[in-house]
């Protein structure tokens, strides 16, 4: 029988849209799982959206909208960036279903039928943004401890759950399954806070409309995080029978701030109702933006499909899980990333496997040789590395992310992607040191085989490691190799051990992998643009209402300021100009764009002669693909307005350097 890996995220909150945080988490989820599906494991892997409790209402009421109206849409929002980001997932919950409100109403009856729940009422502190009770005590300077926001008083009748029954049992529990919580500091913070002593939990509330009504007093709604924690049971199809096939959940991986939440109150809830525990709660740490903390009122909240547009989604992917070592703290900085892109991805892997496969086609034909060991070539120290590091790959991958004698350590994927890298790192120094194109020249062909064949089997080996973390990057390699590998089904022990690239194989032509990230074209912001303010409740006329789909059409029409900012336009001082032979309307231009003199070549012959036109600041788009025009090629494209006859060029109306960016 496969061994059921059960996954999760938090389910997210609607009140706003989807940021880089939420998407941190989800694909480090996702690497995880399509990790454990190499491995031939029965993964489920979960996530959802959080849509209930006062913080959802009260963003409701912003914006003008009836809750279940802005839950349906930005729940869309998050799926929507899933798709986007290669998430795997395979359920989607969403608290506001049928069959999470049963769920809820069974759980509670199970606490209640154990004796732990119990009329009372409290005079606390509250704090919406992270909907969580406080004493006066525990109070930072009157705000709330975790966050720093404003704090409500709220006086209620309420329900409450004697948490403070678990604290033993929780400690033992923990004493006993060390890699319970990882990593180790959280482990640490838990077991202090629970030793610390608990204080009973309210789980329900009478001043919140939008949520689950409580069972047996419906003038209660149930505490948000009671509904929210038991989707993870949800899924599985709880309360019917059967679900024990999926749970207890193998790992809930969360973000360091809801800790307490996971590893405190949901185990105690799930001892009272006499389920078994999660095995794992892997929480990861805090990403900041240029070292900000990322927040709406500072319009830095980054939108990873926008990120994902410019950069493409692996690189992003990629990026977030190399970056930091899970569970520490890390600074999100385009910088970094560019940087990232251009040395990791472009200059080492999209590198390796293009002059590799180039140089196959240039001197074997494009045919893949058969493994040899040719000394002087495969006894090198380089081509021997290769070969240990690329045996090493499967124990360094499970010892960071599978093996359960690891497991208290937490998740590594920077270690395991480190890994991965020296593989393609020390391929390239390989590759330079043989130096096939000299081996090449003196007729070597054996050698030169011998090099490339150590090179593409390099890269073959390192990518199905680099799959889970970058699936289309690796998807491209294998095309590139000529391979259909299904990850899915794959025997990945067997399919790692070297020489597993066939011979003979033909390959189609190098195509690039991840190209270069001119750093000129970076757009200077990568904010979440302000949810658009609700529409307005439309008059009752005879109007007919417009379906969802097309009032969404118009929207489609725009293009954002990244697809603007990918046409690098420029100004430029015309140095020379002449007609080009037999062509009655192009001019062959040489234009100075600061950096350098372009020729270009533009059909405005009919509107302006070429002694006219030197001197003139003009608006050229200098990122175009070189054409040829009457067999003259053209690096760029002046900008003008009107037909061939009646033209008028764009002119800045200020003297303004050349080279100078347009936007
Ligand atoms: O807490 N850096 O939902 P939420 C890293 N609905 N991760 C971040 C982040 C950042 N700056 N910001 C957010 C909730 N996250 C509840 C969960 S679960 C039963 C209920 C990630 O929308 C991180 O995983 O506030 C964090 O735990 C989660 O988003 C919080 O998402």
């Amino acid at each position: 029988m496969r061994r059921p890996f059960y996954i999760t995220t938090p389910i997210y909150y609607v009140n706003d849209v989807p940021h880089i945080g939420h998407a941190y988490t989800t694909i480090a989820a996702d690497a995880l799982a399509r990790y454990r599906r190499m491995l031939g494991d029965d993964v489920f892997f979960l996530t959802g959206t959080d849509e209930h409790g006062q913080k959802i209402e009260k963003a409701a009421e912003a914006k003008g909208e009836s809750p279940q109206a802005m839950t349906d849409r930005l729940a869309g929002r998050f799926q929507a960036v899933w798709q986007r980001l290669g998430i795997s997932n395979d359920g989607f919950i969403r608290t506001t279903e049928a069959r999470h409100k049963q769920a809820v109403a069974d759980l509670y009856a199970r606490l209640k039928a154990n004796g732990d729940i119990y009329a009372g009422a409290y005079e606390d502190w509250y704090c919406v943004p992270c909907e969580s009770f406080w004493t006066e005590l525990q109070l930072k300077g009157g705000a709330c401890p975790d966050c720093g926001r404003a704090v409500d008083k709220v006086r209620e009748q309420s329900y409450f759950f004697r948490l403070s029954a678990y604290g033993d049992r929780l400690l033992a529990h923990m004493d006993a399954h060390p890699e319970f919580v990882s990593p180790k500091s959280r482990y640490n913070e838990v077991y202090q806070f629970v030793k610390g002593g608990l204080r009973d939990l309210s789980i329900s509330r009478t001043g919140v409309r939008w949520g689950i009504p409580l069972p047996d007093d419906p003038a209660h709604t149930v505490y948000v995080w009671l509904d929210a924690l038991t989707n993870y049971l949800t899924a599985t199809g709880y309360p019917a029978p059967g679900f024990e096939r999926r749970w207890p959940a193998q790992v809930h991986i969360i973000g360091k701030d809801i800790l307490r939440f996971h590893a405190v109150y949901w185990p105690a809830f799930l001892l009272s109702a006499g389920l078994p525990l999660p095995e794992r709660i892997v929480s990861h740490g805090w990403w900041t933006i240029d070292g900000e903390k990322m927040s709406k009122s500072k319009g830095n909240v980054v939108d990873p499909g926008l990120v994902a547009d410019f950069f493409g989604v692996d690189p992003l992917r990629y990026f977030l899980l190399r970056e930091i070592p899970f569970g520490k703290d890390g600074d999100f900085s385009i910088d970094r990333l560019v940087q990232r892109a251009n040395t990791d991805l472009a200059n080492d892997l999209g590198n390796l496997l293009n002059r590799a496969v180039s140089m196959l086609h240039r001197y074997l034909g494009g045919v893949v040789p058969a493994p040899e060991e040719v000394p002087g070539v495969t006894d090198r120290p380089e081509a021997v590395r290769i070969r240990e590091l690329c045996a090493a790959l499967p124990g360094v991958f499970h010892k960071a992310l599978a093996d359960p004698a690891h497991a208290a350590d937490g998740l590594r994927f920077d270690e395991a992607l480190e890994a991965a890298f020296q593989v393609i790192g020390t391929g390239n120094a390989f590759v330079h040191e043989a130096a096939p194109w000299n081996l090449a020249k003196a007729g070597d062909t054996r050698a030169v085989g011998a090099v490339l064949y150590t090179a593409l089997e390099a890269l073959r080996v390192a990518s199905l490691f680099l799959y889970p973390v970058m699936p289309g990057t690796a998807r491209r390699i294998w095309e590139q190799l000529g391979l259909t590998v299904d990850p899915d089904t794959i025997d990945l022990a067997a399919a790692a051990r070297w020489g597993g690239l066939p011979a003979g194989a033909v390959l189609p032509a190098a195509t690039p992998l991840c190209p270069r990230i001119d750093p000129d074209t970076i757009p200077a912001t990568w904010s979440i643009p302000h949810e658009p303010a609700p529409a307005k409740e439309t008059p009752v006329t005879d109007a007919v209402p417009q379906p969802a789909a097309e009032a969404h059409q118009a929207d489609d029409d725009f293009i954002s300021i990244h697809d603007f900012a990918k046409v690098k336009l420029q100004v430029g001082v015309v140095r020379e100009a002449e007609p080009v032979k037999k062509s009655n309307k192009l001019l062959r231009l040489q234009v100075d764009i600061g950096t350098e003199v372009r020729q270009i070549v533009a059909g405005i012959g009919r509107s302006y002669t070429a002694e006219e036109m030197v001197g003139r600041r003009i608006v050229v788009v200098t990122n175009l693909r070189p054409a040829m025009l009457m067999g003259v090629e053209s690096n760029g494209m002046v900008l003008a307005a009107g037909d061939a006859e009646a033209l008028g060029l764009l002119t800045p109306s200020a003297d303004v350097a050349p080279g100078t960016r347009v936007k």
